[in-house]
């Protein structure tokens, strides 16, 4: 090793996926980033994402100090100064026109960061404002709204078994490009072709052949939204040909026979027009499911954001629960995790919420406290009591991320005030009077208080900050625990109780709360002193994470539903269900239907500023099955114009057979031509937004998840330029 040459461990918090890193270094140097071997759980397991945490760290558009916008462009504010100002600002705007008036909304990066995720909550709780957003309600709603209705908590979220599985049901995900989610499993590709290996099957339900369903033994091209109708039928077709079998699970199950009963009309054949797939090849996927020694269903984003996606998440629940397969090896199970915040949650009383009211505009229900992140732009526009006119966004990008972003583009320009809490300069962080950007991760320590939660195994790992914090910059904790504290302040609130407060959590910091929560978790060393559990100093000195085995049956002990029992038929559920029966008799969709996907270099909204992930071939394109292009006289790579009710967008077209006939797929997270954003390296190649096309009255009607699939859209030749 060279002088100076040292090696640092860590997990990658960009995604999911939890690898172990190693970064070498050659004095502040990073020199390479690679897979760690010695990490227990991703045995050196890496996507070409890693080496983007050097090019975000060392980004020359990264910010790091706070900006302020004047008329005469962005200027750089002391910490003091623009805490200050943001504190004074939102507390007038409660102050004038009451607490709600002031929205807050966290983005994906929020569950990467556990600074941001437990200070995020005290931020809440100093805002105190109803007016609560997030990236949920344009993801896993749907599988928290079945968890809470079914198992009474909403974290209380199933994992498939897939190291242990004979047969993976895969709906709507697609794993070997997102490194798999709400399934923390590094190197999920590995472990799909060791599950073929040794004889088990993978069949994967998605109406494009994905990298995914490349590697399985059977794709199924769904048309998009057919996934409940689907799940139905497979449900349907076990109880008709009396093949359904709890198992263990019976002694704590209620309500098989109202299930049955109300998926009488769902049968394999009245399903087949919905579909798209045939009678006959459901009745055999359900018998090889049910016959298999275990099996596990999976449905992710493609389940989740779409018109039935409440129904789908709860429907791929069932199909585990009556071919007995939920809590056992090789089926959906929950992990144990040392830090174990359901466990926390239900002990103070929260398992979360549903519909207790109803949004101001468009009466959508909120869920777990939030509004659908579909009604923002609205509940900005619209005068009256309790609009929106003031918004904190902390590790967000709505204008890229949520349905109908150009609406919301319009409407956050019209606000009294916005503080963005964020790295970048970009499409949403643009429309704010002030930008305080927090470290970056290498700048600070991580545990992953979600992901060990949603993992095929047990573990635990803690890493340390690469770097220290430079001076005057601030993570997101201190920034959010300041800010709260502030605006308490403003108020006329800040009493000693409250400065107290603030002192302790100050000093404990994250990871002091972290010991915390380890030391008196199901695996902590608890009040010994010499004990063998699991302690914040041990994960210190394992810096390649703890291996604590594989995940274990824990039911009925963890079901939080007020009978204690699994809830197969919730009743709300059923009434939904209704909605399900009459779409079976509604026309389909004759036009070409939109779907969303995700590319390996890519990362949502924010990386694309790392010349390394963006450098090749244009990923921003429209897939299209050859069929469809021929009918359009359309070509290969040639512009064309996406349409759909609210918008237009113009990107080249790839042909190709991946597709299902009638339905065009497009990356979302692109757009980085708006004017105003600071991002060199991702405006030279800016790509276009998929959610200038989406719909924000599009929405699952039941829960207010957007419907960012199946949108119906129209695609012709562009039009040339200067036309
Ligand atoms: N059409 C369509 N739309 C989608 C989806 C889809 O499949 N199709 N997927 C949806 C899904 S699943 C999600 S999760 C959402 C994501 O939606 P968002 O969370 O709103 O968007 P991101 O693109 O993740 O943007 C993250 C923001 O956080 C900033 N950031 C990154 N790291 C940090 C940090 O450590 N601290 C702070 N303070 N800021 C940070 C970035 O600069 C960026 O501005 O998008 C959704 N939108
Ligand atoms: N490389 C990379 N990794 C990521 C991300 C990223 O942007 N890039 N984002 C991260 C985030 S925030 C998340 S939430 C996860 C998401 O993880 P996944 O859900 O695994 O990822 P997607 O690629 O969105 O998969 C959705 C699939 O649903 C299909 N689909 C669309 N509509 C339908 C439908 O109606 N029915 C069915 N059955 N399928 C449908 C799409 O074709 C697509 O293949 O990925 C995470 N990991
Ligand atoms: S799959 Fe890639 S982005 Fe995800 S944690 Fe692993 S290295 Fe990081
Ligand atoms: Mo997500």
């Amino acid at each position: 090793m060279a002088d100076g040459a040292r090696t640092h461990f860590r997990t990658c918090h960009l995604c999911e996926a939890m690898c172990g890193i190693a970064i070498d270094l050659e004095g502040d140097r990073i020199v390479a980033i690679r897979g760690d071997k010695d990490d227990p759980f991703s045995r050196g397991h890496v996507c070409p994402k890693a080496v983007a945490l050097q090019d975000v760290h060392e980004d020359q558009d990264r910010l790091r100090r706070p900006l302020r916008r004047t008329a005469s462009g962005w200027e750089e504010v002391s910490w003091e100064a623009a805490l200050d100002e943001a504190a004074a600002r939102l507390a007038a705007v409660q102050a004038a026109h009451g607490r709600n008036a002031v929205a807050f909304y966290q983005g994906n990066p929020v569950v990467h960061n556990h600074g941001a995720i437990l200070f995020g909550q005290l931020f809440q709780r100093s805002l105190g404002s109803r007016s609560r957003y997030s990236a949920t309600s344009v993801d896993q709603l749907p599988q928290m709204l079945a968890s809470l209705l079914m198992f009474g908590h909403q974290l209380l979220l199933p994992i498939p078994d897939v190291d242990r599985t004979d047969f993976l049901l895969v709906l709507g995900a697609n794993p070997v490009v997102s490194n798999g989610s709400i399934l923390t499993a590094p190197g999920i590709e590995r472990r799909l072709k060791e599950l073929r290996s040794r004889g088990g099957r993978l069949v994967v339900v998605d109406p494009r052949r994905t990298e995914t369903a490349a590697l399985a033994d059977q794709h199924l091209a769904i048309r998009p939204g057919g996934d409940a109708f689907l799940l139905a039928a497979l449900v349907h077709t076990l109880a008709s040909e009396e093949r359904l079998r709890l198992g263990r699970l019976a002694a704590f199950t209620d309500g098989l026979d109202p299930l049955v009963e109300a998926l009488r009309p769902f049968s394999p054949e009245a399903v087949a027009g919905r579909t798209g797939i045939d009678a006959a090849t459901i009745r055999a996927l359900a018998r090889d499911f049910a016959g298999a020694p275990s099996a596990a269903a999976y449905g992710r984003v493609g389940t989740c954001t779409q018109e039935f996606g409440a129904l789908a998440s709860w429907l791929v629940n069932v199909l585990n629960v009556v071919t007995g397969n939920l809590d056992r090896p090789g089926g959906a199970m929950f992990p144990n995790p040392a830090v174990d915040l359901v466990a926390f949650a239900e002990r103070i009383g929260r398992r979360g919420h549903f519909d207790k009211s109803r949004s101001r505009v468009r009466g959508l229900p909120e869920f777990g406290g939030e509004w659908p992140a579909a009604v923002l732009a609205e509940e900005i526009e619209a005068p009256g009591a309790g609009q929106v006119r003031a918004l904190v966004t902390s590790a967000g990008n709505p204008v890229l991320s949520t349905p109908n972003g150009a609406r919301l583009d319009r409407a956050l320009a019209t606000l009294d005030y916005m503080v963005s809490i964020d790295l970048y300069l970009n499409e949403t962080s643009r429309h704010a009077q002030l930008i305080l950007p927090p470290t970056f991760a290498l700048e600070r320590s991580h545990y992953d208080l979600v992901f060990h939660a949603l993992a095929v195994r047990d573990t635990a790992k803690f890493s340390e900050p690469l770097f220290p914090a430079p001076q005057g910059s601030l993570h997101d904790w201190q920034i959010l625990l300041e800010l709260g504290a502030r605006i308490e302040r403003a108020r006329g609130e800040g009493g000693v109780r409250s400065w107290l407060t603030q002192r302790v959590l100050s000093a404990l910091g994250p990871d002091g709360l972290v010991a915390l929560l380890l030391r008196f978790g199901p695996r902590g060393a608890g009040l010994l002193p010499f004990g063998r559990g699991l302690t914040l100093g041990r994960l210190r000195r394992s810096p390649h994470g703890i291996d604590l085995g594989p995940l274990e049956p824990s039911l009925p002990r963890r079901l939080s539903t007020k009978t204690r029992r699994i809830e197969l038929a919730p009743g709300r559920l059923l009434e939904d269900l209704k909605r399900l029966r009459l779409a079976l008799d509604a026309p389909v969709n004759g036009g070409l239907a939109l779907i969303g996907r995700r590319e390996l270099r890519s990362n949502n909204s924010w990386m694309h500023n790392s010349e390394r992930l963006v450098k090749g071939r244009e990923r921003c394109t429209l897939l299209m099955h050859p069929a469809d292009a021929a009918a359009r006289g359309l070509r290969d790579a040639e512009r064309v114009q996406v349409l759909s009710r609210v918008g237009s967008v113009s990107v080249p077209l790839e042909v190709s057979d991946e597709m299902r006939p009638g339905v065009v797929s497009l990356p979302h997270g692109w757009g980085h031509q708006r004017a105003g954003v600071r991002l060199a390296v991702a405006s030279a190649r800016p790509g276009v937004s998929f959610n200038d096309l989406t719909d924000e009255t599009l929405v699952d009607p039941f829960c207010g998840t957007a419907r960012l699939n199946d949108l119906p859209v129209e695609v012709t030749a562009a039009v040339p330029q200067g036309r």
